[in-house]
C-alpha cells in the first residue's frame, strides 16, 4: 500500500490555511466530528469545533436552530524548562525573547486508519530541543471514546516538562453560546469531565477525561476548564508518553451522560490506549474493504477521491437511525448542521453501494421525520408529506426566511423553504434506489413506502390543473440563480417520474405484501379517485421540451433571457453571479449548477433515449453554467462520461474532487462539501465506469475511462452480496 496515497501532510505550519486545514483534517466516526484543531488551543484565529449528530440548540437573538459546537476534548497545553509549547510564537510578531522557537512541523491525516499526527521540533527559552508527536482518533469500534497519545523526545540537553490536559467546557459557535450556565462536574478520582446542558432543547453533554499515568493531578476540578498535570525530567534522548482518553455521552444516547462518560473512560482507560488504536484500525480496515476505489495512474485522483470518500465515512452515523449528514458534514459550522437534498442525491449512493445500512439509517432519519413533513405540507394547504428544504431535529422547515445582514446592514430574503419543493421527490428517489440496489423489501414495506407514497400524495394534491395539463407554479429548481419559477422541468419531470414509481410500488404491495398495502392505503388515503389522478398527472404533466430544437427547456422564458457565455468568463476566481451582480445574473441565462443535466444524471434513458437530445441538452446548459454550488461539477462529470466527453468529463471530474482540498470557492473553513464529495464517487462508479443494474436485474459496468487512467477497481454490496469490478482502459 502507498503511504502516500492514503495520507493527507501539512508541511511546515501554514498559518494563512489555519481554518481550511481545521476542516480537511477533521477526524470523526459517525457520532461526532472534531476538526484539526491544535491541542494547545491557543489560534486567536482557530475554530475549535466537535459536532455530534443532533444536538441542535436554537439560541435567542438566532433565524433557526443549529449544530451545537461541544465541549472541547482536545486541549494538551505542554510547557518545556517553563516555555509553553505554541505555534503562535513562531509569528515574528509575537517572538518574544522568553519563547521558544518552532524548528519543524509536519501533520499527516492517515486516511487508512483514522488517525491525526502531528510532529513538532521545538526549542525551549532554556535551549533544549524536544521533538513532540501528538495523535489523535475518534474510535471506530466504540464511538463515544476519543484518544489522545503525546510523546515528548529530549532531542538536546535534560528538559523538565509539564503537559497539562484539559477539557474546555466554554466553547461556543463562533461567538454564539448555547449553553445554560450551570454545569456539574465529575467527581471520580482522576478523572475530569462536566455535564452541559442547551440552553433552549435542553439537551445534555456529558465528558469525561482520564489519563494513563498515576502522577496525574487535577487542578481546577469544579470549573470549566479541569486538568490533569504530570511533569518529568527527561534524560538526553530519552522520551516519555502519555495518553488521555475522553468519553462523551449525551441524553440522547443514555440517561445519565456524565456518569456512563466517567465509567466509560475508567473502563476505556484499563483496555488501554494501544488496545483501543488497534480495534479502531481494524473497524476502519473493514470500511474501506468496501468504500475504497482504486484509480491505477493518476495518483492525484486517487488521494482526492480517498480523501472524499474518507469524509463521507466519519460523518455517516451508523448506529443512529434519528439524525443525518448535514450539507457540511460534521466538519464545520456551515449550514448550521442543516440537512438538505445534499444527502439522498449525493452523500447517500456511495453508502448505499458500499455500506447499505448506513444508507439506511439516513433513510430512516426522513421516516422518523414524516410528521414534520406532514406539517408542512398541512400549512401550506397540501396533503401527504412535504418534506423541509433544510432539516434538523425536529424535521420541520428550518430554512432560515432572510440571509445574515449583507456588507450594506441589508437582509436577503430565502425563498428556497418555501419554493425548493423537489426536495420531496429526491427523498422517494433515495428510497427507491435503496430498493433497487438492495433489494430490502423488508424496509420498503415497513419504511420506504411510506415515504415514497405519501411524499406522492403530497404531489397530487400540489400539481395545478390548468391549461388543459398539469403544471407547478412558484417552484425553485437545482438551478437556484432562478427563484419562483412555473414549470421547473426538473421538478415537474421528478415528479412525474415519482407518481410513476408510486404505481408500481403499490401494484407490488398489493401482490408481494398486502397487509402493508391494506395498512397504507388506508393510512394515507390512497383512494381509487386519488390514483385515478395520479395517472392522469403522468399522462398530462407539462414538462417543457423545444420540439424544434430538440431539447428540454428549464422553464418556459429561459431562453428568453439574456445570453452570458459562461466559458468567457475564464479565468476567474469567483462565480460569474458575483461578477454580473445578483440583479442582473437572475435575468440571465446563468445556471447556478446542474438542473437539466441533474434530471438526465438522474433519470439517464428514462428521461430519453435518444442520444440527440442527450447531446443536445449538454451542448445547450453545459456552457451556461456557472458551477456556482459545489454540487454541480460531479454532477457534470458523470453526465459527460456517460455521453462520451471524456476530456471534458475528466476536467469536470477534478474539480469536483479537488473542491475541498484545494478549497476553490474559498469557504471550506466552514465545512467540507458532503455532496461534492457524494458527486465524486457517483461520477467515478456510475460515469466513468458505467456501473448500472440491466435488464436482467444484474449489476454491469460499461466503462469509458481517461486516457491515463489504466484500470478503475471497486466493490459494491448489490443485494447483501460483495461483488468487486476491475474496469480497465483499453488504450
Ligand atoms: O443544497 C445545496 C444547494 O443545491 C446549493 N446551495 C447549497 C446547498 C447546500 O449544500
Amino acid at each position: 500500500m502507498h503511504k502516500r496515497l492514503w495520507t493527507l501532510i501539512e508541511r511546515g505550519f501554514q498559518p494563512e490555511r489555519l481554518n481550511h486545514y481545521e476542516t480537511l483534517f477533521t477526524i470523526g466516526n459517525g457520532y461526532l466530528g472534531t476538526r484539526g484543531s491544535f491541542e494547545e488551543n491557543d489560534q486567536p484565529q482557530g475554530i475549535a469545533g466537535t459536532l455530534i449528530h443532533g444536538i441542535y440548540d436554537h439560541a435567542a437573538g438566532m433565524l433557526v436552530p443549529e449544530l451545537v459546537n461541544a465541549p472541547n476534548w482536545l486541549p494538551i497545553h505542554i510547557t518545556v524548562d517553563g516555555t509553553p509549547f505554541t505555534l503562535v510564537n513562531d509569528r515574528p510578531d509575537n517572538l518574544r525573547p522568553v519563547n521558544g522557537a518552532l524548528l519543524g512541523y509536519e501533520r499527516a491525516l492517515h486516511l487508512d486508519r483514522g488517525v491525526l499526527n502531528r510532529d513538532i521540533l521545538f526549542r525551549a527559552a532554556s535551549g533544549s530541543v524536544v521533538r513532540i508527536n501528538f495523535e489523535r482518533f475518534a474510535s471506530l469500534s466504540d464511538i463515544h471514546i476519543m484518544a489522545q497519545r503525546v510523546r515528548v523526545i529530549a532531542v538536546d540537553g535534560s528538559p523538565t516538562i509539564t503537559v497539562r490536559f484539559g477539557l474546555d467546557a466554554d466553547s461556543t459557535n463562533t461567538g454564539v453560546n448555547h449553553w445554560h450556565p450551570t454545569f456539574t462536574s465529575a467527581t471520580q478520582e482522576g478523572v475530569i469531565g462536566f455535564e452541559r446542558m442547551t440552553g433552549q432543547l435542553n439537551y445534555r453533554v456529558g465528558i469525561a477525561a482520564t489519563v494513563t499515568d498515576p502522577r496525574a493531578a487535577i487542578e481546577g476540578r469544579d470549573g470549566l476548564h479541569p486538568a490533569l498535570v504530570v511533569s518529568a525530567t527527561l534524560a538526553p534522548e530519552t522520551s516519555v508518553t502519555f495518553d488521555k482518553l475522553t468519553a462523551i455521552y449525551t441524553n440522547r444516547d443514555v440517561a445519565n451522560p456524565l456518569e456512563t462518560a466517567t465509567a466509560v473512560v475508567v473502563a476505556a482507560a484499563q483496555q488501554g490506549y494501544d488496545a483501543l488504536l488497534a480495534l479502531h484500525e481494524s473497524e476502519w480496515a473493514r470500511y474501506w474493504d468496501t468504500s475504497d476505489i482504486v484509480i491505477e495512474g493518476d495518483d492525484e485522483c486517487q488521494f482526492a477521491t480517498r480523501f472524499t470518500q474518507y469524509h463521507l465515512l466519519i460523518a455517516a452515523p451508523r448506529h443512529d437511525e434519528n439524525v443525518s449528514i448535514g450539507a457540511k458534514t460534521l466538519s464545520g459550522l456551515g449550514y448550521k448542521g442543516h440537512v438538505f437534498w445534499d444527502t439522498e442525491l449525493f452523500a447517500l449512493p456511495p453508502l448505499l453501494l458500499s455500506h447499505p445500512n448506513m444508507a439506511r439509517n439516513l433513510l430512516l432519519y426522513r421516516y422518523h421525520r414524516l410528521a414534520g413533513a406532514r406539517q408542512k405540507a398541512h400549512e401550506n394547504g397540501f396533503a401527504g408529506a412535504m418534506f423541509p428544504w433544510e432539516s434538523t431535529d425536529t424535521g420541520i422547515e428550518t430554512t432560515p426566511k432572510w440571509s445574515d445582514p449583507q456588507p450594506d446592514g441589508s437582509l436577503i430574503r430565502i425563498w428556497t423553504g418555501d419554493s425548493e419543493q423537489h426536495i420531496a421527490t429526491d427523498i422517494a428517489y433515495a428510497v427507491w434506489q435503496f430498493w433497487r440496489w438492495t433489494g430490502d423489501n423488508n424496509f420498503m414495506t415497513r419504511y420506504g413506502a411510506e415515504i415514497l407514497l405519501d411524499t406522492a400524495v403530497f404531489w397530487g394534491s400540489r400539481v395545478e390543473a390548468k391549461n388543459g395539463r398539469y403544471e407547478i407554479s412558484q417552484q425553485i429548481g437545482p438551478d437556484e440563480y432562478h427563484e419562483n419559477i412555473d414549470n421547473s422541468v426538473f421538478t415537474n419531470r421528478m415528479v412525474m417520474w415519482h407518481l410513476e414509481k408510486a404505481l408500481v410500488l403499490l401494484d407490488w404491495l398489493q401482490r408481494h405484501a398486502k397487509a402493508d398495502y391494506k395498512r397504507l392505503v388506508e393510512a394515507l388515503k390512497i383512494t381509487p379517485e386519488r390514483l385515478e389522478n395520479w395517472r392522469d398527472i403522468i399522462a398530462r404533466m407539462f414538462i417543457p421540451f423545444d420540439s424544434e430544437k430538440q431539447l428540454h427547456i428549464q422553464f418556459p422564458g429561459f431562453f428568453d433571457m439574456e445570453y452570458i457565455p459562461v466559458p468567457n468568463y475564464q479565468p476567474r476566481t469567483t462565480s460569474v453571479q458575483a461578477i454580473l451582480g445578483h440583479t442582473r445574473s437572475i435575468q440571465t441565462q446563468v445556471i447556478k449548477q446542474a438542473d437539466v443535466v441533474m434530471l438526465m444524471a438522474l433519470l439517464g434513458d428514462e428521461l430519453t433515449s435518444d442520444e440527440q437530445i442527450k447531446r443536445n441538452n449538454w451542448d445547450t446548459y453545459f456552457p451556461r453554467t456557472d458551477h456556482g454550488s459545489s454540487l454541480s461539477p460531479a454532477i457534470h462529470a458523470w453526465v459527460a462520461a456517460g455521453l462520451g466527453l471524456i476530456e471534458t468529463a475528466y476536467d469536470q471530474f477534478y474539480h469536483a474532487a479537488h473542491i475541498d482540498l484545494q478549497d476553490n470557492k474559498g469557504n471550506v473553513r466552514d465545512g467540507m462539501h458532503a455532496a461534492a464529495c457524494g458527486g465524486v464517487y457517483q461520477a467515478l462508479i456510475f460515469g466513468f465506469c458505467g456501473l448500472h443494474i440491466n435488464a436482467d436485474g444484474d449489476i454491469a459496468v460499461a466503462p469509458k475511462l481517461p486516457e491515463h487512467w489504466r484500470s478503475v477497481s471497486f466493490s459494491v454490496i448489490y443485494r447483501g452480496e460483495k461483488r468487486s469490478f476491475t474496469v480497465r482502459n483499453p488504450r
